[in-house]
């Protein structure tokens, strides 16, 4: 009964969701094309989903240390040796190969750029910077000059845009003055231009500094022994609450949503943008679909030499709960229970592969995180540059090993994400209206990819298993 109050509470926030597009896009109609509202009433129902971003990105910071640190202390307390290792090289190259592939599909697809030139809907921004001096960003901000900086200083930014921030002196006249007052008044006019650095990073949290912190922090307190494990305690107990903090907001989240969409189609003058959007969710889906029937299977048949297909299928009930509750965590009884039971894999393999997976090996989110914001980047017009497709990849891994196995773990933290690209997380608002859907797609993947990742582990560890069985047999034998 205590599940299925669970699932009535998961699901209770999911129907309110769905519930709230669909009357958030009514209201949004009903204003825009049926009442005479002003502009600047017209931005009051943008109100309250403005809170709901707010709310989500409040929890970043203790959402990025506690994640981070408790995700990669524990990793390192129950590694053992080379099966721990072995499960970690999986997990990383599944992810990484998972975020290359949203990025390829979104960058082929293109689901964000307008079609028709003349409606492109904001100004574009291409970064004037090189590739390099975005890839030296990027090494920078990860060792910010101080803890406090790296949590709440304004990004460095890459772009240089000259900007007057004062009104320059009007010269206008200047040329009816002999040249040596042009000069002057031309000299005054520069001097008082202050050449405002533009900051191409959204203010707030240095999110790659922090994370390069948090994952050393973790690492060192994860060998620390007895009083590691009592700040490891600590971290522990602030993720949870952490997470039950993300509870309340998506409590929230179903009236943010309504007004969030109802102010998007307001504000939007075409239909265009829902073209886009279910370019968006194509391309999520078909980059979910291509990893887990294309590139696991592969990965899996490549080193146990089994037929993947009928691992997948022992997996089914796993994946299928996957879908309806959206999250890994609660999933994991039965994952356990359909590697064990129908794909044979040993306890020792799963006992340590699966937890630690449910929480940092998350494919379909990783993907899922790097199409988002490279759909966000071009729904703003934003060229980016290599090292932003870079820093993408990398924040995009990272936030996927930092988000939890919850139902919307991924969206929060995707705004980490845009934050660590200088993005605007306004347009999170489209990508919260259908997270709903894809967040089952990308659960499904996140359970497949641990599971083939216990039968790949254990396929590669079986002298360290045989070896455990005979110390086991000799223990047994001399008790
Ligand atoms: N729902 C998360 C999970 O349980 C995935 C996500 O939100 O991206 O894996």
């Amino acid at each position: 009964s205590r599940d299925v109050k669970g699932l009535l509470k998961r699901n209770w926030i999911l129907i309110a969701t769905i519930i709230a597009v669909i009357l958030g896009i009514g209201l949004g109609v009903v204003v825009r094309d049926y009442t005479s509202l002003t502009q600047l009433e017209k931005q009051y129902f943008g109100f309250p989903g403005e809170i709901l971003m707010r709310m989500l990105k409040m929890v970043i910071l203790p959402l990025i240390v506690s994640s981070m640190i408790t995700g990669v202390a524990a990793l390192d307390s129950e590694v053992s040796g080379r099966i721990g290792l072995r499960a970690v090289v999986y997990y990383i190259s599944t992810t990484i190969i998972a975020v290359i592939l949203g990025i390829v599909l979104v960058m082929t697809i293109k689901p964000g750029v307008s079609q028709s030139a003349d409606n492109i809907d904001r100004e574009g921004t291409t970064p004037n910077v090189t590739t390099v001096e975005t890839l030296l960003d990027l090494i920078r901000n990860m060792f910010p000059e101080n803890l406090v900086q790296a949590c709440f200083q304004q990004y460095k930014t890459q772009r240089r845009e000259i900007e007057p921030t004062k009104p320059s002196i009007n010269t206008t006249n200047a040329t009816a003055f002999p040249p040596f007052t042009t000069i002057i008044s031309t000299v005054a006019q520069n001097l008082t231009k202050d050449y405002k650095i533009v900051g191409s990073y959204s203010d707030g949290i240095n999110v790659l500094g922090l994370i390069v912190f948090c994952v050393t922090f973790g690492l060192v307190i994860g060998k620390m022994g007895e009083r590691g494990r009592i700040l490891l305690e600590f971290f522990d107990a602030l993720n949870e609450a952490t997470m039950r903090i993300v509870q309340i907001i998506m409590c929230y989240m179903p009236i943010g949503i309504f007004f969030l969409i109802a102010a998007k189609i307001i504000e939007v003058d075409d239909w265009e943008i829902f073209r886009k959007l279910g370019l968006y969710m194509v391309t999520v889906l078909s980059g979910l679909a291509i990893h887990s029937i294309i590139f696991l299977p592969l990965i899996y048949f490549v080193f146990v030499r089994k037929n993947p297909f009928t691992f997948t299928l022992g997996m089914a009930q796993a994946l299928v709960t996957a879908l309806m509750i959206s999250s890994s965590s609660a999933t994991l009884p039965v994952t356990f229970r359909c590697a064990e039971e129908n794909n044979r894999i040993d306890k020792r393999i799963t006992r340590f592969v699966l937890p630690v997976g449910a929480t940092i090996n998350m494919d379909g989110t990783a993907l899922y995180e790097a199409v988002a914001s490279i759909f966000i980047a071009q729904l703003n017009n934003y060229d980016l540059n290599a090292g932003q497709i870079v820093t993408i990849s990398i924040t995009a891994t990272v936030a996927s090993i930092g988000a939890a196995g919850v139902p919307n773990a991924g969206m929060v933290t995707m705004v980490i994400v845009l934050t660590a690209v200088g993005l605007p997380a306004d347009d999170v608002t489209l990508i919260i209206a259908v997270d709903w859907l894809l967040d089952r797609f990308r659960t499904m993947i996140n359970v497949l990819g641990d599971a083939y990742g216990a039968g790949i582990v254990q396929k590669l560890s079986k002298r360290e298993l045989e070896r455990m069985d005979l110390t086991s047999d000799v223990d047994a034998a001399n008790p």
